[in-house]
């Protein structure tokens, strides 16, 4: 039984990867520099593997920006829009272009569209195809290059490459043509078969084929695809294994007639153990099953004795030379080492398994199954103690929670009273104008601002010191909007590293790391904080800078809060208990913020999910309703604390509402700011058609762009946004928070924004 692990990483210890591409851009290394650093990030990623005693290798695993987008140019499908500028980029800079977009000698080309990976907090680029589009294989393709270099460190690995089918249904049709993108999977998988050719020719034996989508409902066609696209690849002569993850893939189980020419089949046993025997009686009399057991989506330690369970069941319908030990998906998606941890509570650090663990961990499964527990008795009996401390551990269970939770009722679910009661409260306590102006609550991030948290997370600086910096950066944020004269103020969020790592660094039952980055897209890393207990309050969290910000100014301000299913989803969160469970407690601790950011006088408090929509289970039905119905439940129980007066805002990151409207509507926010950049009509049209009555902040302008938008344009937009809804009910506002532009593009974009607002106001008031 032999150890795999499906991806490492690509960050490097230090965030070295990170580092290194934005020196790049930053025209501080050179292109070779760069290269130079992806080699020996490659080779010491294999390495750390080897020693780890892992038996299956990944390579083609590393990419510079993301390995979905590297099949844009390794099949020849790079849009005409990059491969043609004048002048022509060098095809690492073509890569970065469609990555993150070019503005440089003459070249202005905008990035292609990024969306989530599943249901991970990473970021794939989603690659274009055209109806009549052409495959290529590149001159010297990368998995090829990759697997010489790991042959040439004496490390034989197995490539790993996005599967044909997953890639077309993944990608997405050029702007305005219609096909059906499936029909192009012969022609694709031929270049498959090529580049699978080439691998053998190198002197490769196997390869790891994805195919993720195994575990979304799929159209039939979708499914059909499998077949011509493995008729043709199964036709290499490389072990091909077609892996899946984040999920079962029970209900697209005929699929696997089509695969009975590759040589395994790959499943995710940590989150669908259940899958095993039905996937096992669909497996040919030859093909081998990947067990994936250790979780390459968390960072908590295997359960030894409950993976070789899992193997062991598997090995008993199969034997022991057709079964593969694994982890669950890529480890992409979990930190470096834990190595690198020196500050962690050692109680607690002796749970987690971060990359360079996991990889040990599959390797000693995979012993204690071929030469016996005795073989690895110390690693058995060292991990059995880890999981028995932290069973009964008083860390994960705190009696005050459980009883507070179970004294949570119906009705502290419910604001006092319905919306047009409230509504009519807010309107004397809050004073607001016709069409109110605000921001989403982030005002520029500076140099200076990270220079000083830095300063103070060090110790170089005191906390009176750091404090009267924070007072001042809200001063200037505040001085500013009211010199733009907008509505509802916001304090700026200065003190804020990230909207989830800041409320885990305050909430008893979360511990956080130092160095656990975890890629999110591109360069751009998170830091998920971990939960490990039952959560609670012990402080409040953001109350002294909101009283501080509303102490300086005569205008409303908004109070700042990230919802329980953000805090959640952008967590580690705990294995040993239901997510319901940890958003409950999660929206205790924030209800008891929310009520006391009223006490402090805050009459706006806007709680944000953005992560509420990707939390959606990957397949329609049972799952999805549930999961809607105790999300729904944990964002009202976190804002209906407060009196009809106080007006509870929420903000969504995304404009894809069509099939998640009832949701949204079930929030019963006072009022909603969403993401309307591309000015889309349908989304206005759902909050007509389903009569909609509170109020709603479409963003009038899009913030992702340093472009400041002329007020005649914003004008445009709010008459457009009239045509769908009520004067009275609409509020005027950018599309997401200011954090990532400069002062001066704040300061002109908000003018404009202000201005058309006011326009607005004067031709309604009479
Ligand atoms: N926080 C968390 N998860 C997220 C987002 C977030 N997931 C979705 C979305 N937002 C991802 N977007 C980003 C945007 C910017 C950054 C990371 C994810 C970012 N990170 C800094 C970096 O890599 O340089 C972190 C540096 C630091 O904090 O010192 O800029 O907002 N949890
Ligand atoms: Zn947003």
């Amino acid at each position: 039984v032999p150890s795999s692990v499906l991806g490492f990483p690509r960050m490097g210890k230090l965030r070295d990867l990170k580092k290194a591409t934005e020196a790049y851009w930053a025209d501080k290394i050179t292109r070779e520099q760069l290269l130079e650093e992806g080699v020996r990030l490659r080779k010491e990623h294999w390495q750390i593997q080897q020693a780890a005693g892992v038996d299956i290798i990944p390579s083609n695993d590393f990419s510079f920006y993301d390995q979905v987008l590297d099949h844009h140019q390794l099949f020849g499908t790079v849009p005409e829009l990059y491969s043609t500028t004048e002048p022509k980029l060098h095809p690492l800079d073509e890569f970065f272009a469609m990555g993150r977009g070019h503005q440089k000698n003459g070249v202005d080309v905008p990035a292609l569209e990024m969306v989530k990976w599943f249901d991970s907090n990473y970021h794939y680029v989603k690659p274009v195809l055209k109806k009549d589009q052409e495959f290529k294989l590149s001159q010297a393709p990368k998995p090829v290059a990759e697997f010489n270099e790991a042959k040439a460190l004496g490390i034989t690995t197995r490539p790993v490459l996005l599967g044909p089918v997953s890639f077309l249904h993944l990608a997405k049709n050029a702007h305005g043509e219609s096909f059906e993108r499936v029909s192009l999977v012969e022609k694709l998988a031929n270049v498959y078969k090529e580049l699978l050719d080439q691998l053998k020719a190198a002197g490769a034996t196997d390869v790891q084929i994805d195919e993720p989508i195994l575990v979304y409902d799929l159209p039939q066609n979708v499914k059909d695809a499998f077949k011509a696209a493995y008729e043709i690849v199964g036709k290499s002569d490389l072990k091909i294994t077609v892996a899946t993850y984040f999920g079962d893939i029970v209900h697209n189980i005929e699929v696997l007639q089509h695969l009975q020419k590759v040589h395994a089949v790959h499943i995710d046993l940590v989150r669908n153990p259940e899958q095993l025997n039905q996937v096992i009686e669909k497996l040919g009399p030859k093909q081998v099953l990947s067990a994936g057991v250790v979780d390459g989506r968390n960072i908590w330690k295997t359960n030894f004795k409950a993976a070789i369970d899992k193997v062991e069941a598997a090995i008993q319908k199969l034997g022991k030379d057709r079964v593969v030990v694994a982890t669950s998906s890529s480890l992409l998606h979990v930190p470096h080492t834990l190595e690198s941890e020196k500050k962690l509570d050692p109680e607690v650090r002796d749970w987690f398994s971060f990359a360079v663990e996991k990889a040990k961990e599959v390797a000693v499964i995979a012993k204690a199954i071929n030469n016996g527990p005795a073989s690895v008795a110390a690693e058995l009996e060292a991990n059995a103690k880890s999981v028995q401390s932290r069973a009964t551990s008083k860390r994960t269970n705190d009696p005050k929670v459980k009883a507070r939770q179970e004294g949570v009722t119906e009705a502290m679910h419910n604001r006092q009273s319905p919306f047009t009661t409230r509504i009519a409260e807010q309107t004397k306590s809050i004073k607001l104008p016709l069409f109110p102006t605000t921001t989403i609550g982030s005002f520029p991030q500076t140099q200076q601002i990270r220079v000083q948290r830095n300063k103070f997370t060090k110790g170089e600086i005191t906390a009176e010191e750091y404090e009267k910096f924070i007072e001042n950066e809200i001063q200037e944020v505040v001085k500013l909007q009211e010199e733009l004269d907008l509505d509802v103020l916001v304090h700026g969020e200065p003190e804020r590293n990230d909207m989830v790592q800041y409320f885990g660094e305050r909430l008893d039952g979360y511990v956080f790391t130092t160095h656990a980055w975890v890629q999110s897209y591109g360069s751009r890393c998170v830091r998920p904080p971990i939960i490990v207990g039952d959560i609670s309050r012990p402080a409040p969290m953001t109350v002294k800078e909101s009283k501080y910000a509303v102490s300086i100014s005569k205008k409303p301000m908004k109070g700042m809060l990230t919802g329980p299913i953000t805090c959640l989803r952008w967590s580690f969160p705990r294995d040993d208990v239901h997510q319901s469970v940890q958003a409950q407690q999660l929206a205790l601790a924030l209800r008891d913020e929310v009520v006391d950011l009223e006490t402090a006088g805050v009459k706006v408090i806007q709680v944000d999910e953005p992560a509420l929509r990707e939390g959606l289970p990957l397949r329609t039905g049972s799952a999805r309703d549930a999961y809607i119905k105790w999300a729904v439940n944990a964002f009202k129980l976190s804002t209906a604390g407060v009196q009809d007066g106080t007006q509870v805002h929420s903000h969504f990151c995304y404009s894809e509402f069509q099939d998640f409207f009832h949701a949204i509507a079930a929030l019963d926010a006072d009022v909603l700011s969403i993401e309307n950049s591309k000015s889309d009509a349908k989304l206005l049209q759902v909050f007509t058609n389903e009569e909609y009555p509170r109020h709603i902040g479409p963003g009038v302008y899009d913030i992702h762009s340093p472009r400041v938008p002329s007020e005649e344009e914003i004008k445009e937009r709010i008459e457009q946004m009239l045509e769908h809804l009520k004067p009275e009910q609409l509020w005027v506002n950018p599309d997401c928070g200011l954090k990532t532009r400069t002062t001066e593009q704040v300061k002109a974009q908000l003018t404009s924004m202000v201005n058309a607002a006011k326009f607005f106001r004067q031709k309604y008031a009479q």
